[in-house]
């Protein structure tokens, strides 16, 4: 059989992973390594070699791995090679590609916790079962999980919007101190607040754009250049993520900036829009058509302005009703211009504690929501049913009843105007039912439902227990409804329409998890159901109070989804939220 050159190093490769995270001794380890690099880089194939019996030709093959060489060729397999993939199962060795996973590590996480693929390895990290290890702490807990996020990545190839924003948030702080910077901004899909990102477009407004592009490829975390130009350059983080960076003349910053926001669908609306007025638009100036007549345009509000169009958020550019809006409403209007902000955002209502899963307590988060500005908190611990984590049966509802109580005195008496509320998230078994008793929900000021379990029910089963839960006169907020992870797993398959109608028939808001992991509703989804009358929650679900900071991807989402505040109710003030909860 005639392996390839590439097939037979990456079987030498695959071998040395094995042994080394067997214990064998690093030399022999290195002669496989050796081997396969040195095959891989041979000129002819292998195959010929073999045949011409001239193998030790190539250097780092001895006797030993021709004769494995040997074996393959004539037969297909090699029996040192199935022994080994039977000793060492295939979960483990991918763990080795989890940056910060090294072959000692791979070995003991397989020894002494028995973990042999990385679905159980990121479980066992979430729970926090790494740190029982020695030198394993929850930082290192906390890398695993980062790095295998950053491998799910590379398979989609696209960046969670959570991971994206701060890192452009950073390199558009630092480019916007330079000397002669006017202005610096990320556009794209980021501008827009879709939920995963292709890339990063920067985009800077000087006349001098020497520095910028030095300062630029001397970022730190660059893993590679992709290019490298006066104006324009492309590099790879080492997280993976693709930033470019142009630098533009200030006075062409409102025509760059509305062409490299797109979305594409959108521009091509707005050119359309242009042409009918006999005049061209491209990322730098509109153009009279016929004529060399060129208008420049630093602001995006003037542009759209020019084009007969009210200005539109970068939320709205997806080519969704908002350019036939825009035009409309007409020149120097907005649309949707009492879209939801970060700023309305008045209380945050999901959110762990050490009482289930979290790691500060009812004090901790309170006064993060307090540094945050808001008026009000409510904590949604897990409820017992859901095994993985501390849940909360009656009696402990009732002992953290005394906790919050004594909270809001405390917070009193220090002249705060913020209430802490006490929910529970609330676990719908697989029929619908919950897992607390009426009585225990009816003395909780808000209850949030939510579905982890079974997510892969038929539509018609999935969709009736989950209204199942909505018709429990306590149930309040449906938590996460599709229970989807970004690049890692699909929601439920709800028959929607008949979901969001009933939210509306029961009077039970929606959320929008802000978690970078999650943002569930989804924009499409939280659309529709606000189109159709539905009240939505948009909470962080923090397990520690820098979660708390995630509210601003769930209200980009919100955006995305042309939400007011009106249909938000936690940009209620507490009075009204608290008259809404007692129905
Ligand atoms: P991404 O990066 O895949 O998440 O999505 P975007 O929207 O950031 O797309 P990207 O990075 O390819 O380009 C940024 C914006 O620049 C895009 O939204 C619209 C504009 N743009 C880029 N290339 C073209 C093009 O060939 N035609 C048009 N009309 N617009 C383009
Ligand atoms: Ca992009
Ligand atoms: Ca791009
Ligand atoms: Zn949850």
């Amino acid at each position: 059989m005639a392996l390839s050159n590439k097939q037979l190093a990456e079987i030498f490769n695959d071998i040395a992973d094995r042994l080394e995270i067997q214990g064998e001794i690093i030399f022999k380890v290195r002669a496989y390594r050796t081997a396969a690099e040195n095959i891989l880089n041979a000129a002819r194939p292998i195959a010929d070699l073999w045949q011409a019996g001239a193998l030790e030709e190539i250097p780092g093959i001895g006797k030993e791995i021709a004769a494995k060489i040997d074996e393959l060729m004539r037969t297909g397999q090699l029996a040192f090679y199935e022994r080994l993939r039977s000793e060492v199962p295939d979960g483990v060795v991918a763990m080795l590609r989890v940056p910060g996973i090294g072959p000692k590590r791979a070995k003991e996480f397989w020894d002494r916790l028995g973990i042999t693929d990385l679905e159980q390895l990121e479980a066992a990290a979430r729970a926090g079962r790494l740190r029982t290890l020695p030198k394993m702490g929850e930082k290192a807990e906390q890398k695993i999980l980062a790095g295998l996020e950053s491998l799910k990545r590379r398979a989609t190839g696209r960046v969670r919007l959570g991971d994206a924003l701060p890192l452009a948030q950073q390199i558009v702080e630092r480019l916007s101190a330079l000397p002669g910077v006017q202005q610096a901004a990320y556009a794209g899909s980021l501008r827009r607040g879709k939920e995963t990102i292709g890339d990063v477009d920067i985009l800077v407004a000087t006349n001098d754009p020497e520095p910028v592009m030095q300062a630029f490829l001397s970022l730190p975390d660059i893993a590679e250049v992709l290019a490298k130009g006066e104006t324009k350059s492309s590099i790879r983080l080492a997280s993976g993520l693709q930033v470019d960076v142009r630098a533009i003349e200030p006075r062409v910053w409102g025509t760059a900036l509305q062409y490299f926001t797109g979305s594409q669908l959108h521009n091509i609306k707005v050119r359309e829009i242009a042409q009918k007025k006999g005049l061209s638009l491209n990322e730098y100036a509109v153009t009279r058509i016929g004529s060399d007549e060129v208008e420049t345009f630093d602001n995006e509000p003037a542009l759209y302005a020019r084009l007969g169009m009210a200005y539109i958020p970068p939320e709205l550019r997806e080519d969704r009703g908002e350019v036939e809006k825009a035009l409309e409403l007409g020149p120097g209007r907005v649309v949707m211009p009492d879209l939801i902000e970060l700023k309305d955002i008045k209380g945050d209502l999901q959110m762990h504690t050490t009482w289930s899963d979290g790691a500060a307590d009812v004090m901790g988060m309170a006064r993060a929501a307090i540094a945050l500005g808001y008026e009000y908190i409510l904590i949604t611990d897990h409820s017992a049913g859901l095994g993985v984590v501390n849940g909360l049966n009656p009696e402990r509802i009732l002992a953290q009843r005394k906790e919050i109580d004594q909270v809001n005195a405390q917070l009193k008496r220090e002249g705060h105007k913020f209430r802490v509320l006490q929910g529970i998230e609330v676990e719908v078994r697989s029929d619908g039912a919950l897992d607390l008793p009426d009585e225990v929900l009816a003395q909780l000021d808000l209850v949030q439902a939510s579905i982890h379990t079974a997510l892969d029910q038929p539509r018609e089963k999935i969709t009736a227990r989950a209204i199942r839960a909505m018709q429990h006169p306590a149930v309040r907020i449906l938590g996460h409804p599709s229970g989807r992870l970004i690049n890692e797993r699909e929601g439920a398959d709800y028959d929607w329409e008949a979901l969001f109608r009933a939210a509306l028939e029961h009077d039970v808001a929606l959320e929008i998890n802000s978690d970078p992991s999650r943002l569930d509703l989804n924009d499409v989804l939280a659309r529709r159901a606000v189109e159709l009358g539905c009240k939505l929650s948009i909470s962080t679900d923090a397990h520690a109070p820098a979660g708390l900071r995630h509210m601003a991807l769930g209200v980009m989402v919100a955006r995305r989804a042309w939400v007011t505040p009106a249909s938000v109710i936690n940009a209620w003030p507490l009075s009204k939220l608290l008259k809404w909860a007692a129905r």
